[in-house]
């Protein structure tokens, strides 16, 4: 069991399920809002707050439906397990052995959407980009050599992924920063690591800008980064 430390120091930003009764027992249409327990949180800014990098109408596919889907598909998953749906989404994402078989992989894959999803929209910000700060400039630079050493990793990563998935800068148990990719939506708080910047990079995060020229996403990417938060979840996950 995870404690609540434990939860607090992976946790992004309050996503815990709540105790509240729920009925839904069918998969709702994709576009409609999720229902709960689990919830889709409005984008930190308007739709077209990352333009040019990101444009408004990758946002609002990509937020309003897609992310929605991957919240309707835990809350799916969940209902059918009593007690599922009191856990929070880092203690079932981090300990998916204890999921039931009948629900792991709805629970791997729309719960992994969901959380990495609340990430990403936070780790973008319109004033981003740049490189960060303080203690975590440091560390990127004591594990990387510097910090365009990670970004060239990073960006290795993304381009990589052969598929859909996501590139990570994650942090072990020991300290350790890593840069690593996972395919789909597995989140790296299953293999024991917290999360702490993520690119997302599913066709659907890119394709209408840019379709095929993902190198080009990655680099814009860069541009709207939003390490405050970065370096807040840094500080957090090392507590
Ligand atoms: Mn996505």
């Amino acid at each position: 069991m995870m404690n609540r430390r434990q939860a607090l120091k992976t946790g992004a930003i309050g996503l815990v399920a709540m105790a509240a009764p729920f009925s839904a027992s069918t998969l709702q249409a994709q576009n409609q809002p999720p229902t709960g327990p689990f919830k889709l949180a409005p984008l930190p800014y308007p739709l077209d707050a990352l333009e040019p990098h990101i444009d408004a109408k990758t946002m609002e596919i990509h937020h309003g439906r897609h992310h929605a889907a991957y919240v309707n598909g835990l809350n799916q998953a969940v209902s059918q397990i009593p007690g599922l749906a009191q856990r929070s989404l880092e203690q079932l994402l981090s300990e998916l052995n204890q999921v039931p078989d009948q629900v792991r992989t709805a629970v791997r894959n729309h719960g992994g959407g969901h959380h990495n999803h609340t990430l990403f929209w936070s780790m973008l910000s319109r004033n981003g980009g740049g490189k960060p700060k303080g203690e975590l400039a440091s560390a990127l630079d004591t594990h990387f050599g510097s910090f365009d050493g990670f970004q060239d990793l990073l960006t290795k990563a993304a381009l990589g992924r052969f598929g859909s998935g996501w590139a990570w800068l994650t942090l072990d148990r020991s300290r350790k920063l890593t840069v690593e990719s996972t395919p789909n939506q597995d989140s790296p708080l299953s293999e024991g690591r917290t999360p702490l910047l993520g690119i997302d990079v599913w066709e659907h995060a890119y394709y209408l800008k840019y379709q095929n020229r993902r190198a080009d996403y990655v680099t814009a990417f860069f541009k709207i980064v939003n390490w405050e938060f970065v370096q807040e979840r840094y500080r957090t996950a090392l507590a």
